[in-house]
């Protein structure tokens, strides 16, 4: 049997079934405290996921005792966001008994797709950075390297969307109830401090210290998450910290003093810190709030990672030897704050060896050039909640600006520029300023995005520090869940024609298939899985929508957060002029026209009205195209609503071409690029962000790139304004028709339509309109050809090994961490 993960023989099949069912029986007795005859998908799921968990929690104790024992370098992996997914098909494959699963349930009377689809998705990120977050931990755990991933366990992941009359409305996402992958650890807590004032004393040797005096205290409870390696007994830790009312006296004298209710209100306080994760990607708003997130996360995070140090009573100058710590994004900037902090004013150690030791613990990806998304705090609003770590920015500042006036002096301009401070009103603290200073190595996430932090937003730090601070390493995805989890029949036809699965732990051996590439049998089934995949799209497209489609015709997606400069406005101002260009055939030309289904899907931040717009154009266009009797299938028009990783697992598997078209410059590097393209669909793209280094392994021929290069961007953009902007004509006709009201009431589309033609079209939809087009009717063409197309698949697939996060995790443990995996003996 081609799917088992492991060869087995009958005897052993038939043991383990019985005993993952005895396991499942008993967890459903007796944790759920209900009767088998009752069992519903529900505890189906439970007692599956109970079962497997039992075998985690073994593994994951065995590795954390190791990691100990062991005592070699760690990895901590900070991010605000981890876009898991579901858990329990992950655990099932890593451990290798999804099919012992699914025979133990279906003797039960259960399919174990059905228990799997009972899961709550971890929903804890908004799209690719926290995504990218989650397949780090994948990519850890797999290749054995010691390493913690350290969060904040929101009580309301991202909101659920919901599309009432064409429009987004926002549900909470209330995930925890009874979640089983999740241990709280009541005993591990930090107090963590904010506000109140700083004290300046002298100790008993004359020299100047500092302590902070807060005026509040929140308690930080860690939950812990394990996660389970491919293959491997490896299963690390994903610290999650929730906020909880300090149990100190202030709140007993509250009680004591009868005043019970605003006691509870101040635990209420409390337990705000941790409840929400902020839904907007890429815009910053500078609320309290998310400050308060910030600090308390990195200030339980690195009280836990010092105390662990401790422990092995090192001298402090080991701390880099021992420790690396990686910022998602400026997010967590603060750490680099808090652990200056520890070491001057808790340990007592020297600026200049304390700061030694930060600059040595740290790294820094960056995952955005965009202007709006670079985080920003104001002076007063930090002074108010963080007044030593403000101080200790000033100082940092200071010794920096120093060491810069000495290499560059008297340039003032380049001092203004490269402050920690913005000299604006009120004055900002420049967060990533803080992270370049206060890390050893700065990331970008793709090459030509890592070019262009070294040339635009970060050039003055280059110039002061040198070439070697910053680097690249193009991002990736995880094999495993986004091959062999989302799409099992691809993975199984590979595994057959390479002998083994060992595909999903060195995916550079994907290059082998391209000696099948002419073998017709091999084809057949490759079609025929795509074909599959088409169908079970087809069928979750009926359930959400209600639409039928034509599982034949071209199906092209678009799933990614709504956002102008991912450009979804491009994709269906395309998708109306391809409608109007239909209505004017005649019947005989629209029999030689490949039907295509408009796939869209994606999430808009809730206060950004522009991406709303952009929604509810799709939905209005799709409801005047998907009633046009004229059209049939020629043309379908879906909006998938609530897109998110357990979606993307049914639709990444499904597409025949997926759209990556973010105006050169703006898209870092994307990362559903990658998936759709290890699926065996192709790609349409600007050159953008991995899309580039994309089309560089599987060849020019296998993707369809169009439109203007991200150098010329600057000079469009100054264009529109000074040199007069032409409108696109192709464009102005989708224009007039919305205008024209054939989509419904015009004014709803007024302001996306003045962006472009009014307000200097800054994304350039019209100067990469025509050129769009064209390469969509080559698309078209090229779909007749099935045979090249299969083959352009086949190709492409075999050339994606490069995009493994197996990769890129060795790239930061080579280049930024200086860590080693840990051996794991397989008798371990
Ligand atoms: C920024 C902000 C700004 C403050 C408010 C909340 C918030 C939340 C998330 C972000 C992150 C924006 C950066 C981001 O998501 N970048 C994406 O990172 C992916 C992984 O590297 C990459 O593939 C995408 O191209 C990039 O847009």
């Amino acid at each position: 049997h081609p799917r088992r993960e492991k060869r087995r023989g009958y005897d052993e099949i038939t043991k383990l079934t019985s005993c993952f069912q005895r396991e499942f029986v008993r967890h459903v007795e007796t944790t759920l405290a209900r009767s088998l005859y009752n069992c519903d998908e529900l505890a189906a799921y439970s007692g599956t996921a109970l079962a497997f968990r039992d075998r985690l929690i073994i593994e994951w104790n065995k590795t954390q005792q190791r990691q100990t024992f062991t005592d070699q370098k760690r990895v901590y992996y900070l991010s605000l966001e981890f876009l898991m997914g579901r858990a329990l098909d992950n655990a099932m494959l890593n451990v290798g008994m999804k099919d012992v699963a699914r025979d133990g349930l279906a003797d039960l009377g259960f399919r174990v797709e059905d228990a799997i689809s009972q899961e709550h998705d971890a929903a804890l990120g908004n799209g690719g950075l926290g995504r990218l977050a989650a397949c780090f931990l994948d990519s850890m755990a797999t290749l054995n390297y010691p390493a913690w991933g350290y969060g904040l366990r929101y009580r309301y992941g991202i909101f659920k969307q919901e599309i009432v009359n064409g429009y987004q409305m926002e549900i909470p996402d209330y995930w925890l109830d009874n979640n089983p992958w999740e241990f709280p650890r009541h005993d591990i807590t930090v107090d963590i401090q904010f506000y109140g004032h700083v004290n300046k004393y002298q100790d008993e040797h004359g020299k100047t210290c500092h302590s902070w005096e807060a005026g509040e205290t929140v308690q930080a409870v860690a939950y812990d998450v394990p996660i389970p390696g491919y293959r491997t007994k490896t299963t690390n830790n994903l610290r999650l910290w929730s906020s909880k009312a300090s149990s100190g006296e202030f709140d007993f004298q509250k009680f004591n003093a009868g005043d019970y209710e605003s006691a509870v209100a101040d635990q209420q306080t409390a337990e705000t810190i941790s409840a929400v994760l902020y839904p907007n990607d890429n815009l910053e708003r500078g609320k309290e709030l998310r400050l308060k997130q910030q600090y308390f996360w990195c200030a339980a995070s690195l009280y836990d990672i010092v105390r662990r140090f401790k422990k092995t009573n090192r001298a402090w100058s080991e701390f880099p030897d021992q420790i690396a710590i990686q910022l998602n994004d400026t997010h967590p900037t603060l750490a680099i704050v808090e652990l200056q902090r520890i070491l001057i004013d808790v340990e007592g150690l020297e600026w200049d060896e304390a700061w030694r030791i930060v600059t040595g613990t740290f790294g820094y990806t960056n995952h955005t050039v965009l202007p709006e998304a670079l985080e920003k705090w104001s002076v007063p609003l930090m002074q108010n909640l963080l007044p030593r770590h403000l101080q200790i920015i000033y100082d940092i500042n200071l010794f920096f600006l120093q060491s810069v006036e000495k290499r560059f002096p008297k340039d003032r301009d380049m001092l203004s520029r490269v402050s920690i401070i913005e000299e604006s009103h009120p004055k900002m603290v420049r967060m990533a300023h803080i992270a370049i200073i206060g890390s050893h190595k700065v990331n970008g996430v793709a090459e030509l995005h890592s070019d262009l932090i070294k040339t635009t937003i970060f050039k003055d730090f280059v110039e002061i520090y040198g070439p070697d601070r910053f680097t690249n390493v193009t991002n990736g995805i995880t094999p495993r869940r986004w091959l062999h989890q989302a799409n099992p029949a691809l993975s199984a036809l590979i595994a057959e024609k390479l002998g083994g699965y060992d595909f999903l732990t060195d995916l550079t051996l994907l290059d082998k298939l391209e000696a099948f590439v002419d073998d017709q049998e091999f084809r057949k089934k490759w079609s025929d899985i795509k074909a599959n995949n088409k169908l079970r799209l087809a069928r979750l497209i009926k359930d959400v929508t209600g639409y039928s489609v034509n599982p034949q015709s071209l199906f092209d997606v678009q799933v990614k957060r709504i956002h102008e400069y991912k450009r979804q406005q491009l994709n269906i101002f395309g998708v109306i002029h391809r409608y109007l260009k239909l209505k004017a055939m005649s019947a005989e030309e629209r029999k030689k026209v490949v039907p295509r289904v408009s796939i869209f899907g994606g999430k808009a931040a809730p206060g950004y009205w522009m991406a709303k717009s952009i929604i509810y154009l799709i939905n209005s266009v799709a409801a005047v195209v998907n009633k046009d009797e004229e059209i049939g299938d020629l043309l379908k028009v879906i909006f998938i609503e609530d897109y998110n990783v357990s979606k993307a697992e049914i639709i990444c598997p499904a597409s025949d071409i997926s759209e990556h078209i973010s105006t050169a410059g703006t898209e870092a590097s994307g990362t559903s690029n990658m998936k759709f393209v290890l699926n065996g669909g192709l790609i349409i793209g600007t050159c953008d962000g991995a899309n580039i280094e994309i089309t560089r392994e599987i060849g020019e021929q296998n993707i369809f790139l169009f439109g203007n290069l991200a150098e010329d961007v600057e000079e469009l953009r100054h264009r529109h304004f000074y040199g007069g902007f032409t409108l696109d004509p192709q464009l102005k006709r989708v224009f007039d028709s919305i205008k024209s009201g054939t989509f419904g009431d015009a004014s709803s589309f007024a302001s996306l339509i003045a962006s472009i033609e009014e307000h200097g079209d800054y994304y350039l939809v019209s100067d990469d309109f025509n050129s769009y087009v064209e390469t969509h009717e080559m698309v078209d063409k090229e779909f007749q050809n099935r045979e090249e197309w299969l083959a352009k698949s086949i190709t492409s697939v075999a050339r994606m090994g490069f995009f493994s996060m197996d990769r890129v995790t060795n790239e930061y443990a080579d280049s930024i961490w200086n860590v080693e995996p840990l051996n794991v003996k397989d008798d371990a």
